[in-house]
């Protein structure tokens, strides 16, 4: 029997103390799509009860790890007691491809000033200028970047300070991010960060001109498991030009020189929509919310990309694309589906893949029962719309906002304001996003940085066919005789964007979801011999 969501939020608050769960009930919801295409409010972006067991990460890997870990020749410096440095080392799956022996590429390094009590107490910045010196010594790169961690923050050492100081020294561009572990709810305050200073410090610093036709950048994009690798592949046999992605198989060069593109295409709002904003008052490039997950979302974003540039060339050539692309899509959908149709999945993670995701699941049959996001605000949740109704607390204020202003001599708007009434005439959302709930059935249940009691509960309740998570949840939820797909790293598979990671995905998805070795799972506990065991100590 399906369950029935409203018993089931009321189910999961029913272990937590009075006041936190009447907290908690507004980040626990039942989806609903009115007729207005409004949904229900959901609490996001906000601190986790002390003592929940939460899937966040912290503000430091919001911006060095996710945002700038990326880029192979920015060379990273993490400021900080070594255990900060050395646990973000190669964690996340974003690949990089140097285009040739003397490409630099430090992504495979691990830097860190390895603070001691020493510097604890006296501070740290002159162990932080010898790092960069001794750094610089080693590798001559283009840039440096230093990222603080928490005690940086602590002691108040001035990174800022010491960059300027550095940059001046070397010749080299040297940019410092005040990122602190705890200077945010979740990473998602690392990507502001990260957002701000790429933007301040290496956006439009190249003006070297690009001659192609149909430039773009592509936004939030991490090439994990080589997404970005399929994507780029696709742009080129379509004849789009692609200037710079923020940040997979990025390099320094591309970010300075972004400012030459005349759209941007936005993958993950969440953690990039900040550097859009500020590109399009800065410079007047217009951005528009593409996704390349899932065969139809990517065939959908290439007709956008090329509707905007309305070129009949390029449109012939992406609608050649995708024709040769869906033949063999269409054909693992239609094998897939006759073993997958009707099962069910739950997605939690992130902050843009529990959107994303089901789409790809949708198009092998398959049915997000419950989702919800790590660390997203509301408008990934909701839509942008809701965007002049979010309160700012304390925690959001303390992220800077960068007050932007159209470039004097650079300020170029690509589109006039009546070609972009026409863009939304014909169905393109223009610095617009809809969210992830108005795509979502009505009764799932979103939940918003889900607790481990939680994650627990709704697999005993709903028993899911496939659930997915990252690698703290993995085990657990196996244990549970469920498969876990790792949606951050792809569980050392992929890629799955573009038609032919969407082939992956669904063939993968299949495999997960119809291998009997699941109902064998049995906790040694359970088995006779060990009650047995029990009954004799008692
Ligand atoms: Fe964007 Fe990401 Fe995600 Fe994200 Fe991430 Fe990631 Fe993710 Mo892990 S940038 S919000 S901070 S799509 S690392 S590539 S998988 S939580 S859903």
């Amino acid at each position: 029997m399906k369950p029935n969501p409203h018993t089931v939020k009321d189910e999961l608050l029913s272990a937590l103390p009075k006041k936190s769960a009447r907290k908690r009930a507004e980040q626990i919801v039942v989806n609903e799509r009115r007729p207005d295409g409004s949904v229900p409010e959901i609490k996001a972006n906000v601190r986790t009860t002390p003592g929940a067991i939460t899937q966040r990460g912290c503000t430091y890997a919001g911006c060095k790890g996710v945002v700038i870990g990326p880029t192979r020749d920015i060379l990273s410096i993490t400021h900080g007691p070594v255990g900060c440095g050395f646990y973000s080392w190669l964690t996340r799956r974003n690949q990089t491809r140097p285009e040739g022996p003397d490409d630099a590429n430090y992504i495979p390094y691990c830097l860190s000033t390895d603070m001691q009590d020493e510097q604890i107490v006296f501070g740290g910045e002159k162990k932080l200028r010898a790092a960069i010196e001794e750094a610089y010594e080693l590798f001559h790169p283009k840039a440096i970047a230093i990222f603080s961690t928490c005690p940086v923050g602590l002691i108040g050492d001035d990174v800022h300070a010491v960059a300027r100081d550095m940059k001046e020294k070397l010749g080299i561009n040297v940019f410092g991010f005040s990122c602190e572990g705890y200077k945010g709810v979740s990473q998602s305050a690392g990507h502001h960060i990260a957002n701000n200073q790429l933007f301040k410090h290496v956006v439009g610093t190249n003006e070297t001109p690009r001659p192609e036709n149909f430039k773009i950048n592509l936004l939030g994009e991490y090439n994990i498991g080589g997404d970005a690798f399929v994507i780029e592949e696709l742009f080129e046999r379509c004849g789009i030009t692609l200037i710079s992605t923020f940040s997979g198989n990025s390099t320094y060069d591309a970010f300075a020189n972004s400012h030459m593109a005349d759209l941007n295409a936005v993958m993950c709002h969440r953690s990039i929509n900040y550097v859009a904003e500020m590109m399009e008052k800065k410079f007047g490039i217009p951005w528009i919310k593409v996704n390349f997950v899932g065969a139809e979302g990517t065939a959908k974003s290439l007709r956008h990309i090329a509707q905007y540039f309305n070129d009949a060339e390029l449109t012939e050539r992406v609608e050649k694309v995708i024709s040769e692309e869906m033949t063999d899509v269409l054909k693992t959908q239609f094998a897939v589906r006759s073993r997958c149709e009707g099962k069910t999945a739950m997605l939690f993670v992130g902050g843009s893949r529990a959107h994303h995701y089901q789409m790809l699941f949708a198009e092998m049959g398959m049915k997000t029962v419950a989702a919800g996001y790590e660390f997203a605000h509301r408008d990934d949740y909701e839509g942008r719309r809701v965007l002049p109704t979010i309160k700012v607390d304390a925690d959001s204020r303390n992220i800077e906002q960068l007050e932007v202003h159209p470039d004097e001599t650079r300020y170029m708007p690509r589109r006039g304001p009546s070609e972009l009434v026409q863009l939304e005439a014909a169905g393109m959302d223009v610095a617009a996003y809809q969210g992830m709930m108005p795509e979502m059935e009505e009764g799932a249940l979103v939940i918003d940085d889900i607790y481990h009691f939680e994650t627990e509960r709704l697999l005993e309740i709903y028993k899911p066919d496939i659930f997915c998570a990252g690698i703290k949840e993995k085990y657990a939820v196996q244990k549970a005789g469920i498969p876990c797909k790792q949606l951050h790293s792809y569980d050392y598979g992929g890629p799955y964007a573009g038609f032919r990671g969407a082939i992956n995905f669904y063939n993968e998805i299949d495999r997960m979801v119809n291998t009997k070795i699941w109902q064998y799972v049995q906790a040694p506990w359970e088995t006779e011999e060990e009650l047995e065991v029990e009954e004799i100590a008692s």
